[in-house]
């Protein structure tokens, strides 16, 4: 883990974004960009990170209790000790102190901490132990794995007693990249910045509904009164029984809905009796059908069939002329 760097792109963060993109404007500004991927609220927090030393007390009589010797500030946790070499003035074992401060992490994921602790300490984040070897005579390391949130700020404390001889204490974290020593910059705390936290709402479009039972599709919102593909129609309900299906995925049969489109409802008209759905150039048209036996607008003639020679023609454009002559003598007597 590392400072901040001028520009950077990251996935996944807290498992809400799909990018984020922050660009450094050189001018005391910084862009962020992200795509959301889901609808509803967000909360977007903007938070800047600051480096504070780590406190450390100190207590010559090697119990942490009472009013500290020592107390200085120390932007790593990186101690050792020669034998003999003073820890306080005058004091190079026997001595007790407790260190506190601010770690922040600029990833999220799990960290392998290291400690290296002679003598033993005791190591708390947001207050819990995750190593307690304090009062024991010890040297070594212990290990131990931490899930941290990128930008959170996680309380940290260490107590730790050095007995005789040398002495160290050494926090180090292994975050995927090898182990490393805790750097300065993420003994940090972050505050929040500008406007931050901002709520904000997304939604589907003008004339667009959230798919149900998704987070992150919406669909053209049928009963609108406006025809977006993939909706065939829609008579601005989601009623049945009226031209248009109640899905507004197509017309009802013998109805012809025109008219529609993303500015305008469809208007829908049943077709008459002889009328059909059947224009394959305007499929909202109503069309007669020859041979159905209803004439019907340009039909000449119907006679329920598409046969010639039976006094209307096959295309029912013609009263055949026989028998007209039929019909004439017919009229006459
Ligand atoms: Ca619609
Ligand atoms: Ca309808
Ligand atoms: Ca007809
Ligand atoms: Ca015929």
């Amino acid at each position: 883990m590392s400072c901040v760097p001028s520009s950077f792109t990251q996935s996944g963060v807290n498992g809400l974004e799909k990018v984020l993109k922050l660009i450094d404007n050189t001018d005391g500004t910084y862009s962020v960009s992200f795509a959301l991927n889901h609808i509803g609220d967000t909360t977007i927090s903007v938070v800047q990170s600051k480096h504070q030393d780590i406190t450390g007390e100190y207590y010559n009589s090697g119990t942490i209790s009472g009013t500290p010797d020592v107390t200085n500030t120390t932007a790593l946790i990186n101690f050792t000790y020669a034998h003999g070499q003073d820890i306080t003035p005058g004091h190079p074992d026997w001595v007790a102190a407790r260190f506190t401060g601010k770690l922040t992490p600029f990833q999220s994921g799990t960290c392998n901490i290291t400690l290296l602790q002679d003598d033993g300490a005791t190591l708390k984040i947001n207050g819990v132990a995750q190593i307690s070897n304090y009062g024991i005579g010890m040297f070594g390391s212990t290990i131990f794995s931490y899930n941290f949130n990128a930008f959170e700020t996680y309380d940290l404390g260490i107590d730790w007693m050095e007995k005789t001889a040398g002495a160290a204490l050494v926090l180090s974290w292994d975050c995927g990249a090898g182990s490393v020593l805790i750097s300065s910059v993420n003994y940090a705390s972050t505050d929040d910045i500008g406007g931050s936290p901002l709520q904000i709402s997304v939604g589907c479009p003008d004339k667009y509904e959230q798919v149900p039972s998704t987070t992150d599709q919406c669909r053209p919102k049928c009963g609108d009164g406006f025809v977006i593909s993939p909706e065939v129609c829609d008579d601005h309900n989601t009623n049945n029984g009226d031209g248009c299906k109640s899905d507004c995925t197509a017309m009802e049969s013998n109805w012809a809905c025109p008219g529609g489109s993303s500015t305008t409802k469809s208007v829908c008209t049943e077709c008459t009796q002889g009328l059909y759905l059947n224009n394959p150039s305007n499929p909202t048209e109503c069309v007669a059908e020859c041979g159905d036996g209803y004439r019907v607008g340009s039909e000449a003639c119907d006679d329920g069939n598409n046969i010639d020679s039976d006094g209307c023609s096959s295309d029912c454009n013609e009263i055949e002329l026989a028998w007209k002559f039929l019909l004439s003598a017919l009229l006459l007597f």
